[in-house]
């Protein structure tokens, strides 16, 4: 499993130059004297990809070796990010990588670096986790595959034109993407709609089997994943849908030659974009279609590596352990019984014993609008088989509730997969908690409301089936990549080895009243920030002060997110400073970034909210040196890497209750920001662990929101109790930051002062305390850093190797597996 040819496998600058130089003559036909950043940019990342083959063929062959448990991560989204650097960094050798592109006459690899398109194949938070959990895997030597779409067109890109999100295209191929291998030899074939018959087999045994009326091909790109220092390197398997001819030749013969081209069209349409979480009707027997593509093409993989390697399909759940990332592939568990049950033709028990012991399920969400329901109709038109066999799991698992709750029939409504209460759908979460061994929330508050309101009774009946395993976050993108000169700092102070084990940076405490460190702990952050503000300078023309504060808030828009209360402080900083009672207030740079699903009117319109203050607040004189705002557009992963490092504020003031964990809020704090948060998500266990004086906690928690809500919640009572509000909102109303239109924003207006869904109203006050202390501390720099500085050393928990590990020990019963290369 070696291919020792130093041009394809050494790693010192000669052999690394030499392979570019390869590259560049034999794979992208150029001349070293006139190839451009990407033709070097390519030549760079196939010599990277060159030694990762070595280490990819000696971890499946020891696999093959050496069988054991390997994780499925089955996933419909996974935003892996920038790939070049994360590899130089994992392989050791990116000071190497630096010397042989400066051969090229290339001053810094951070040239090249910028040359890298991402893949935004997810979302969001989601998608980033499973990205995150994929790159621990490896580095923990975990045998695992990611499961995943590889959508033609991924998130879009986000333009801002008049204040307005404008969606762009995301073209992320066009320039040929050097990371993925297809590899059609193991493609799949996949069924769409038709129906179920029934038959009589050899054996005379009454059978069921699916007709599908249409088909699609899934042809697997592989993209190599390799562990930190470690010769590990699994495998994230993302398919691609292709027609099962290129045409229909009944319909080319008599003459239709666009018909016979529709077809191919449609199949070839399934992996063409990813959906956004808008949760808007449209589209979504595509999304269902999509679904069941990946999740049939990965468990027909998974079949087949079995048979391959002469294991027993009765042993499916020996070697491989499925996660199901959120409700997206659920119906894995329908799928998977057809497969045992029409393909390998196990009896029902068996099969089901299969199936519950192999799958595990998280749930990402307690948001009603985000559970995936799919409409019956619609159901049995796509997959009419998936649909027999689901009945028949709730058959017998309303069987199972009947015996223990005799007579209780609204038990029977509120477990049963089928939602009866209006137009009759299938409920997604319900299939995969039942088919699944573990269930398990991405924090603990979120854990425990799984339990306490998502799904009581499911948590009564299996109270051993629910878990938590809080979100982790890979601290060698999070970290190592996105702040080198912090990393360099904790390599001097703690050792190198703290970027695989976390915990190490507690030593830091030792340093917190050291003020000569201190001082080398903030000048890191200052040199973020100088970079960020260069950015933001060439992207938005906006000029900010490196030394003022920078406030950053930096996730998709949603109004359960709250964009809106921060700019609500915004402006009421504002006034404050026009009214001049600005004694204490810092000097701030308020930045936001993200994406609002293209359907989300209110999201769209926060963003045209806070352009509107970012051109009034930066437009005045009485501004300059105290306050800036400024919406970063198209925030994506490499712009996260940007971010962290230069961020003093992180702005994690969600409704108590809603955001499930927050991942960004963890990749803050270890890059040395404060938090200023509600009792939300992950914040809890951040504040538990970094030190309750270390956090700044505003806001209701969670059973305060819930009684404000049962008792009829008004906002306009904490309107009128709070002066500062209600003349930021009259600003608002009169048109001040649209120019004179008072209608703009309306709509926005209406809903705070309205209902106000989400509790802006009756946090604000507590917010705007917890900003003023924000300004306090700010003025006493050494205490500033010494909160940043413990932020930082204590939040090592929040590393996803920590997760990851849980997952291992208690939900998927895997094991490390060393490889070993020859060379
Ligand atoms: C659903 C139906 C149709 C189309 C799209 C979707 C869809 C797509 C993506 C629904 C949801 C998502 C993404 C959800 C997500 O990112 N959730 C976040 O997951 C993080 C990782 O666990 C948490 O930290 C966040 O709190 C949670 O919001």
């Amino acid at each position: 499993g070696c291919y020792a040819d130093p041009i394809k496998a050494g790693i010192d600058a000669d052999a690394v130059f030499d392979g570019m130089t390869e590259h560049l003559f034999f794979s992208l036909g150029k001349l070293a004297t006139t190839a451009s950043l990407r033709d070097l940019y390519m030549a760079l990342s196939y010599a990277v990809r060159d030694r990762l083959m070595t280490r990819y063929l000696a971890s499946q062959e020891a696999i093959r070796a050496k069988p054991q448990k390997t994780v499925a991560y089955l996933s419909a989204e996974f935003l892996i990010g920038p790939q070049l650097n994360n590899n130089l960094l994992n392989l050791g050798i990116t000071k190497e990588a630096e010397e042989a592109v400066g051969r090229f006459g290339i001053e810094s690899l951070s040239h090249i670096l910028e040359v890298e398109e991402e893949p935004g194949l997810g979302n969001g938070g989601l998608g980033r986790l499973a990205a995150c959990y994929m790159e621990s895997l490896a580095s923990l030597q975990v045998p695992a595959i990611g499961y995943g779409i590889r959508y033609e067109f991924g998130i879009f890109n986000q333009l801002i034109r008049d204040g307005w999100q404008v969606e762009v295209t995301d073209k992320w191929l066009k320039g040929g993407w050097p990371w993925e291998l297809p590899q059609p030899d193991e493609s799949c074939f996949v069924g769409f709609g038709g129906r179920t018959e029934s038959y009589v087999d050899e054996k005379g045994k009454y059978r069921s089997r699916w007709i599908p009326s249409e088909h699609a091909i899934g042809v697997p790109h592989d993209i190599p994943i390799l562990g930190y220092r470690v010769n590990n390197c699994d495998r994230l398997r993302l398919w691609r849908a292709d027609a099962t001819e290129s045409f229909d030749f009944y319909a080319f013969n008599i003459g239709d030659y666009y018909g016979a081209v529709e077809e191919k069209v449609a199949s070839e349409t399934i992996s063409k974009v990813l959906y956004p979480n808008d949760g808007t009707d449209e589209g979504r027997r595509l999304r269902l279609k999509q679904q069941h593509f990946f999740v049939s093409c990965s468990l027909q993989d998974m079949l087949r590596s079995l048979e391959k390697r002469g294991i027993e399909v009765e042993d499916f759940s020996e070697h491989w352990t499925v996660q199901l990332n959120d409700t997206h592939p659920a119906i894995a568990v329908a799928e998977l019984m057809r497969l045992l049950i029409d393909h390998y033709h196990f009896e029902w028990e068996k099969a089901w014993h299969i199936t519950t012991s192999s799958v595990a399920y998280t749930n990402h969400t307690l948001l009603p609008e985000a559970l995936e329901k799919w409409d019956l109709d619609l159901f049995s038109s796509l997959l009419p088989r998936h649909l027999d066999l689901i009945y028949e799991i709730n058959k017998r698992f309303l069987q199972q509730v009947r015996l223990r709750y005799p007579g209780n029939d609204l038990i029977l409504r509120k477990l049963s997969i089928i939602d009866e209460d209006g137009c009759k759908a299938v409920r997604m979460a319900h299939l995969a908690t039942i088919g699944a061994h573990h269930v398990n929330g991405v924090a603990a508050l979120h854990s425990d409301l799984i339990k306490r309101q998502l799904m009581p009774e499911f948590a009564e009946l299996w109270p051993e089936k629910f878990t938590n395993i809080t979100n982790g976050v890979t601290p060698r993108r999070w970290v190592g990549l996105a702040n080198p000169e912090l990393s360099s700092l904790l390599d001097k102070e703690v050792g190198k080895d703290w970027i695989t084990n976390m915990e190490l940076l507690k030593k830091l405490e030792q340093k917190e009243n050291d003020s000569g460190f201190l001082e080398l702990f903030s000048k890191t952050k200052l040199s973020g920030k100088r970079k960020l503000a260069g950015y933001i300078h060439r992207q938005t023309g906006v000029l900010v002060d490196p030394s003022s504060l920078f406030d950053v808030q930096v996730k998709r828009i949603h109004q359960y997110k709250r964009q809106h209360l921060n700019a609500l402080q915004v402006i009421a900083q504002y006034l404050r400073i026009k009214n001049g009672v600005d004694q204490d207030i810092a000097p701030r740079t308020v930045i936001f970034g993200g994406k609002a699903a293209p359907g989300y009117f209110m999201a769209k319109l926060m963003i045209r909210f806070i352009n509107g203050i970012a051109d009034v607040v930066n437009a005045d004189p009485d501004m300059d040196g105290r306050l800036r705002v400024v919406f970063l557009p198209d925030y994506n992963v490499k712009l996260g890497e940007q971010v962290y490092s230069a961020t003093d504020l992180s702005e994690q003031i969600s409704t108590a209750g809603k955001e499930a964990s927050g991942t960004g809020n963890m990749k803050f704090a270890m890059n040395g920001a404060l938090t200023i948060g509600t009792l939300d998500g992950a914040n809890i266990e951040i504040r538990d662990r970094v030190g309750s004086e270390n956090f700044f906690l505003f806001g209701k928690t969670e059973s305060e929101i819930v009684e404000l809500r049962e008792n009829q919640y008004d906002p306009k009572t904490y309107i009128s109790n709070c002066k500062e509000l209600s003349e930021a909102l009259r600003l608002v109303e009169v048109g001040h930051f649209s120019n004179g239109d008072s209608e703009l924003f309306l709509p926005l207006i209406n809903s705070l002062t309205g209902s106000d869904p989400f509790f802006v109203m009756a946090d604000f006050a507590d917010y705007l305390r917890a900003q003023d202390e924000v300004n306090k501390v700010w003025k006493n720099p050494q205490k500033w850093n010494r909160m940043a500085l413990l932020n930082t050393a204590r939040s090592g928990f929040f590393s996803s190797d920590r997760s990851i590990k849980e997952y291992c020990k208690s939900i998927w019963k895997v094991k490390p597996l060393d490889v070993e290369i020859s060379c």
